[in-house]
């Protein structure tokens, strides 16, 4: 039974998660929060979103727009708030400071440094619910939410094949074996991570720039980091560490994804976006650390070459790695004469 209360909230709740969205793909290394301010008749008094670390959360932005109208309010807002202080402080503590009577949050907070505001807030004679579109809040957010459970970045794995899994002609010809749409939409996913990840043998051979790109090769303003792993010396002339480019580079002196792995959260990246070839996808893979996989099909045979992924130490078929489809998508030729690819994503291994 729904009252006109519980409508109201649904409402603010579903306008959260709108403002939430509008701020971008992701602001990685935080998640994307929105927040609504009722007054007691159900009304709006103010709203906001979160930009980006180190700027206010959203509670903190909407309190501040609010100011004394925050008293007795019912704060509507995406994601638990936080109980700690960090760049910022604890959003709870404003809220109770500012008199608000009632919370409702969606999302509990998987960072397991922030979360307990629920509890701060009820200690405070706040009265809380959560759940409220709790699965549309970690929408927002998907990869940040996984890597705060897991206490590691979030490992998408991309690979661009042919039919028979190959990724470049025996002659190392191909560069692309993916249409212009399967790049371009390479280029779009690339966007909602904070870490491009290649391994040394990729440098060496393909030399790329690993930035994310708009459709007409325009670099976008936020570029992920990007990183290099393997023990291989390399030649510091190479395009990934291209200076001139925002978002940084980094070169890891490890082979182990999971050293590699926490070295990154270390520096605070929570999506790693692993576009690496036969060497380390296996590696990744056998170390049970890739938690998405997105592969572009191209309707191409080239019977020999680079295959997409190295030794996994698979010897039957009854020990394969299975992967559950998740999504499949048809792209069509963006130009005359491309070809159509196929996407498909699917859950990793870990
Ligand atoms: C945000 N924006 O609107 C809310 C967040 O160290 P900080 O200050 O950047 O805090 C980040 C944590 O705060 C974040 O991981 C999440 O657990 C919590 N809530 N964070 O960036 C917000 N409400
Ligand atoms: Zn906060």
């Amino acid at each position: 039974m729904t009252t006109p209360q519980a409508d109201a909230e649904e409402r603010a709740m579903r306008r959260a998660l709108e403002l939430a969205a509008s701020v971008g793909p992701q602001v990685l290394p935080n998640p994307r929060v929105g927040c609504v301010l009722l007054a007691p008749d159900g009304s709006g008094v103010a709203e906001a979103a979160h930009r980006g670390a180190g700027t206010p959360h959203a509670e903190a932005a909407a309190l501040a727009l609010a100011g004394t109208a925050a008293r007795d309010a019912t704060a509507i807002v995406t994601l638990e708030p936080c109980n700690h202080t960090g760049r910022t402080g604890p959003c709870a503590q404003a809220l109770l400071d500012a008199g608000v009577r009632r919370v409702v949050f969606a999302q509990d907070d998987p960072n397991p440094q922030a979360a307990g505001g629920g509890e701060t807030l009820r200690a405070g004679g706040v009265e809380v619910a959560s759940g409220l579109l709790a699965d549309e809040a970690r929408a927002l957010n998907p990869a940040w939410s996984r890597a705060m459970e897991l206490g590691r970045p979030f490992v998408t794995w991309k690979l661009a094949t042919t039919l028979d899994g190959r990724s470049a002609a025996a002659d190392g010809t191909s560069r692309w074996v993916s249409s212009l749409a399967a790049r371009r939409d390479t280029h779009r996913l690339r966007a909602l991570s904070d870490t491009m990840l290649v391994g040394t043998g990729t440098v060496i051979e393909d030399d790329p720039r690993l930035t994310v790109r708009a459709a007409d090769e325009a670099p976008l303003e936020r570029q992920p980091l990007r990183v290099v792993m393997g023990e291989r010396d390399l030649d510091p002339g190479r395009r990934i560490f291209d200076e001139a480019v925002v978002g940084g580079s980094l070169h890891l002196r490890t082979r182990d994804p999971r050293a590699a792995l926490a070295a990154l959260w270390e520096r605070e990246r929570r999506h790693v976006f692993l576009e690496g070839g036969p060497t380390l996808a296996a590696a990744f893979l056998r170390a049970g650390l890739v938690d998405e996989v997105v592969a572009y099909v191209a309707p191409m045979l080239l019977g020999d070459g680079r295959a997409a992924v190295g030794e996994l130490g698979i010897e039957s078929i009854a020990a394969a790695l299975h992967l559950d489809v998740t999504d499949v998508r048809v792209l069509e030729p963006a130009a005359p004469g491309e070809d159509t690819n196929l996407r498909i994503t699917m859950r990793g291994t870990a």
